[in-house]
């Protein structure tokens, strides 16, 4: 079965209590619950984590090489800053997915460059919780091609 690890970064917690013009009013928990309902259908074992500690972060990616086949990951302002969790990532090898809620791009200069942007398959922002959703889908479609084409190879 196939597996991915969520990853939510600093302050997502916070997720539908404040900022709701920048973020949108859904919470981390209606995230997770979405993410694990649509990996139920699809065969997909989902397991999220938040943390406000890049450490716990870096942690999370280390062991997730031993237990998921894939990273979906909103690292939130670690994004922008963190060598850390993009040299965690790039060491564990697994495909990753980079969602943002908002469109990093359109937003402060600081916030246009993304340390994970160059080591993951791509990245999705700027739909709100959508952009997990969307990330999640093509994370997912991507681990279900690689599977299929390992089994036409044997
Ligand atoms: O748009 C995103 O998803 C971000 O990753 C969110 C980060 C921000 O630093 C990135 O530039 C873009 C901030 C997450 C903080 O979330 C909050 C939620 C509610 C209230 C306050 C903060």
């Amino acid at each position: 079965m196939i597996s991915i690890l969520v990853l939510h970064g600093p302050n997502l917690n916070l997720l539908g209590s404040r900022e709701p013009s920048i973020y949108g009013a859904v919470t981390l928990s209606e995230i997770d619950a979405r993410l694990a309902g649509l990996g139920e259908k699809q065969g997909v074992q989902v397991d999220s984590l938040q943390s406000n500690h890049e450490g716990a972060l870096v942690d999370a990616i280390q062991s997730a090489v031993e237990r998921h086949h894939g990273i979906l990951i909103n690292a939130a302002a670690y994004t922008h800053t963190s060598v850390a969790i993009r040299d965690a990532i790039a060491a564990t090898k697994l495909p990753a997915v980079e969602v943002h809620l908002s469109n990093i791009h359109r937003r402060e200069e600081f916030r246009h460059h993304s340390y994970l942007a160059p080591i993951v398959i791509g990245q999705i922002c700027g739909f709100g919780a959508n952009s997990y959703y969307l990330g999640f889908h093509a994370l997912v479609t991507y681990l279900k091609e690689k599977q299929a084409e390992r089994a036409v190879a044997l």
